[in-house]
């Protein structure tokens, strides 16, 4: 599928430095910054400071050294959140059914208290 982005999106605003966010690391290719609405106290969201929607559009058009530096952020993060060993959640929503809110890929990453069971 073609996939658009939309430049105006939140996080296309917090890469351009338009809107203040509380950043946990950032690499050459990734930033993360804790969320606006923790869910959890542990609560940091992941993304690419490429141009891309979703997860599947990540991982179909960017580079080998976007995707490894992303992967590295996302363990880095684990690494300085220290959420190895009571365990964590990662979620990638996309889409309407994925009830996506903001159309730039971020990855959740939660922690810090016990999360329940999402599937059956
Ligand atoms: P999702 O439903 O996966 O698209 O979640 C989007 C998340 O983004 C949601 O948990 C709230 C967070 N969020 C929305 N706007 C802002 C913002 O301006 N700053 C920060 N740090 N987080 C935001």
């Amino acid at each position: 599928m073609a996939y658009t982005y939309d430049s105006q999106n939140i996080f296309a605003k917090i890469l351009r430095g338009e809107i203040p966010n509380d950043t946990v690391l950032e690499t050459a290719h990734s930033l993360a910054f804790r969320d606006i609405r923790p869910q959890a106290p542990v609560h940091v969201l992941v993304i690419p400071k490429g141009p891309y929607v979703s997860y599947d559009h990540f991982a179909q058009e960017a580079s080998e050294a976007e995707i490894v530096d992303f992967t590295r952020a996302v363990g880095r993060v684990c690494e300085m959140e220290g959420v190895a060993e009571g365990g964590f959640r990662m979620i990638a929503n996309a889409g309407r059914d994925g009830v996506q809110e903001v159309p730039h890929l971020h990855v959740h990453i939660l922690a810090g208290r016990g999360l329940g069971r999402m599937l059956a």
